[in-house]
């Protein structure tokens, strides 16, 4: 199973070879290579990765993520016990001075909760992120088909 892991995350990197930075003008935190794990046209949840990095001496906060395709985008952290991974949902991502957060596949990530529309591979999808200050941050997150499982649960 490790292998199979490390595997995909060989995948996922080779699929971040292209890099898109997203940054507020007036704050010093930026989104890189934010993505979606494409789904069937069916799905009713997608989730999203990227590396949210903080260029300042101070730590920000996100309390909310909305986009205009999705009803609803939850915080989640994949966690493994006894061999069986769950979901557990998390109020905000903080993010410490100077450092970066990273939303990736089998870790944190955002859980799209019901598309307005099917998503396929190319699209760009809207996300506003909402900082504790009330600043927000605008991004596009590309759907890309990943193929094979990145992690044993399906989402
Ligand atoms: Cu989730």
């Amino acid at each position: 199973m490790k292998y199979i892991i490390n595997c995909s995350l060989a995948m996922i990197a080779a699929l971040l070879l292209v890099n898109t930075t997203y940054a507020s003008e007036k704050i010093g935190l930026h989104i890189h290579d934010p993505w979606i794990k494409e789904a069937p046209p069916n799905a009713t949840v997608l989730g999203a990765y990227m590396t949210i990095e903080n260029h300042e001496n101070k730590k920000f906060i996100i309390t909310q993520i909305t986009s205009p395709l999705f009803k609803k985008i939850e915080i989640h952290k994949s966690v493994t016990k006894d061999g069986m991974t769950t979901m557990e949902q998390r109020k905000r991502i903080v993010i410490h001075a100077n450092k970066s957060f990273i939303l990736q596949p089998g870790d944190y990530h955002l859980m799209l909760i019901k598309p307005t529309k099917p998503l396929k591979h190319g699209d760009l999808v809207p996300l506003t992120f909402t900082l504790e200050n009330g600043k927000t941050i605008i991004a596009k997150a590309k759907v890309k088909k990943v193929l094979g499982s990145m992690s044993p649960k399906k989402e």
